[in-house]
């Protein structure tokens, strides 16, 4: 049967069960639009393509499928490249299509033409522009297949227009041809050995828990490892909810803005258990100082990652749920072999939460504080709902006072630190998971970077809680003038009420609140909570002056962490008497 490339295009995304795909068509894309008008894929048109590639991160978070856009040449691929990046760094998986000038005017600077392969080319795990029609059905399965297999992350195919336009003799291949992509899904026997046995010897054991395991998908075998070894375990800000944070195993985050007891566990452990993490330098801190007398079992899929940072003892390549499950496996078979003595260990760290939690004050008649106004959040909407953040102080509050339960309730932009995630993604999730309710909880900074996705929201009826938790600042660049500057505060106030947020809702045509108190706050949540069918926005007002602990400041070790601003400026002070003296 003859068919166009660009019927070529849509029937492909068909054969592979896309349901949706977000984009925002233009000239070059202009024929793969016509036949979407007849296509089951439902389309979500965005008012940006940035919002678009996160909207589809957003689903592929919230669902574990490949997330798609469709976007036009130029300017719509290249607004294309900070989400890609941000897929790239957080392993999301994402199929991006986009359009391309004709091919005979490639390379000639024609009418919104960008070297879109080239400029990806370092923030896609792969790309291709397809030359021939005949082409586009086996470039498009690939593409999928790579997204979404081994290592998730963003894949980009550009069709130039002609090749659109063109026909071809459809036919769908049966069969991959990917020579040289086979990613290892088992772990090695002996290595997997290996670790049951520095794990067996272990007094200090503390499994390091990442993103890898949510893509995995191993939220139930990593239990299982815990569960039967007495595995105290941290969650990184990309694994939370992937080990449940009411378990008593459970020590919560690390790195910079994690908790006191889960930054000393990792800090005095004698071994991490590395599951689908990469020695992050938030997590880390300093590294030269990171975990100084740990030994390391280093699990991941990518053997890229194996060694990158910090030298490994037990390197083990292979896909997080496979690899954890044989774990189970040898250490069931040990029985109590297998088991390291850590209950002095599990005594400490009980010791240590009960010394150090987190903390923050909250005086009934005063300012509300971000915290209380996060708890509350959290408490209205529960564990069941899916919670997406921002960029900033108030996604660090939302990862530590949120309780997570399971995994993909918590999506943030994590390895980027993309400001203007939350809006799309939110929307994404939504999408892919009509069942969930779904909390945005931005900062007013994030949230003016990508709020036009609002009319994207209403107009699809995709009922969101935006959350803007609205400090009047950049906050988390205003936190580090203020510890590392000297309160010199440069360029980062936005005046709370520019735009007042109450009124932009109206002008979107959805239901706006605002709260300023903590008594204010319960009743508005009651209202958000009350609507079901069209997105909602809380302009939560809150005290700017807040600051984001414990900390470990930027290029200190981990065992250097501080618990309040008080405390570091005592360190200052005596650091500089110190120097006088
Ligand atoms: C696109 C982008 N630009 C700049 C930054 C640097 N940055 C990190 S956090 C932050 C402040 C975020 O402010 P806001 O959204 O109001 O959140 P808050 O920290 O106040 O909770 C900035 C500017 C970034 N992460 N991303």
């Amino acid at each position: 049967m003859q068919v166009t490339g660009a019927q070529a295009v849509m029937r492909s995304l068909e054969e592979l069960g896309v349901e949706v795909a977000f984009g925002l068509p233009g000239g070059a894309i202009l024929p793969a639009y016509d036949p979407l008008l007849d296509s089951t894929v439902r389309h979500i048109l965005v008012r940006h393509e940035q919002g678009a590639v996160h909207m589809a991160e957003g689903y592929a978070h919230a669902t574990g499928k490949v997330g798609v856009t469709i976007v036009t040449s130029g300017p719509g691929a290249t607004n294309l490249v900070t989400g890609l990046t941000d897929a790239l760094m957080d392993s999301v998986p994402v199929l991006a299509i986009t359009g391309q000038v004709p091919t005979a005017a490639v390379g000639s600077d024609a009418f919104q033409e960008a070297d879109v392969t080239g400029i990806t080319m370092p923030c896609t795990k792969h790309n291709e522009m397809v030359a021939q029609p005949e082409r586009i059905p086996g470039a498009i399965k690939e593409a999928y297949h790579i997204a979404g297999s081994g290592r998730p992350g963003p894949v980009l195919v550009d069709i130039p227009k002609d090749v659109l336009n063109a026909t071809l003799e459809w036919r769908w291949p049966e069969h991959l041809d990917l020579p040289g992509y086979r990613p290892t899904i088992r772990g090695h026997g002996k290595m997997v050995r290996d670790a049951i046995d520095l794990i067996s010897r272990s007094r200090r054991p503390v499994v390091y828990a990442g993103g890898g395991l949510v893509r995995a998908g191993a939220e139930q075998e990593v239990r299982e490892l815990a569960e039967l070894l007495e595995l105290p375990v941290v969650t990184t800000l990309m694994a939370r909810g992937v080990f449940p944070d009411r378990h008593e195993l459970c020590l919560g985050m690390p790195g910079m803005h994690g908790e006191w007891t889960a930054v000393m566990a990792m800090q005095e452990a004698d071994l991490l258990i590395t599951l689908g993490a990469r020695f992050d330098d938030r997590v880390t801190g300093k590294l030269s100082a990171f975990a100084p007398n740990a030994r390391i079992i280093h699990v991941d899929i990518d053997p890229a990652e194996i060694g990158k940072n910090r030298p490994v003892d037990v390197p083990i390549v292979g896909d997080a749920k496979v690899v954890v499950g044989q774990l189970v496996d040898i250490a069931r078979k040990a029985g109590d072999a297998a088991k390291p003595d850590t209950g002095e260990w599990r005594a400490q760290l009980r010791t240590w939460r009960n010394e150090h939690p987190l903390r923050w004050e909250q005086d009934d008649a005063g300012p509300l504080k971000p915290q209380t106004a996060i708890r509350a959040i959290g408490e209205r909407f529960g564990d069941e709902a899916i919670y997406v953040a921002g960029v900033g102080q108030h996604q660090m509050w939302a990862s530590q006072l949120l309780a997570f339960s399971a995994p993909r309730t918590w999506i943030n932009s994590g390895g980027l630190g993309t400001m203007g995630f939350a809006v799309p993604a939110a929307i994404g999730a939504k999408v892919g998971r009509p069942d969930r309710r779904v909390v945005a909880i931005d900062g007013d900074g994030c949230f003016q970077m990508t709020l036009q996705e609002l009319a994207t929201a209403k107009q699809h009826d995709i009922p969101v809680v935006f959350a803007v938790i609205n400090n009047g600042f950049l906050g988390m660049v205003r936190q580090w003038q203020e510890l590392f500057y000297d309160g010199r505060f440069s360029e980062v106030e936005l005046p709370p009420d520019l735009p007042d947020l109450v009124k932009l809702a109206d002008a979107y045509g959805i239901p706006g609140f605002r709260a300023s108190t903590v008594a204010e706050m319960a009743p508005i949540l009651d209202k958000a909570y009350e609507i079901t069918d069209q997105p909602v926005l809380i302009d939560v007002r809150v005290d700017p002056t807040e600051k984001v602990f414990p900390m470990v400041p930027a290029g200190c070790g981990n065992d250097e962490i501080i618990e309040s601003a008080d405390e570091w400026y005592a360190r200052q002070a005596a650091q500089r008497q110190g120097h006088d003296s």
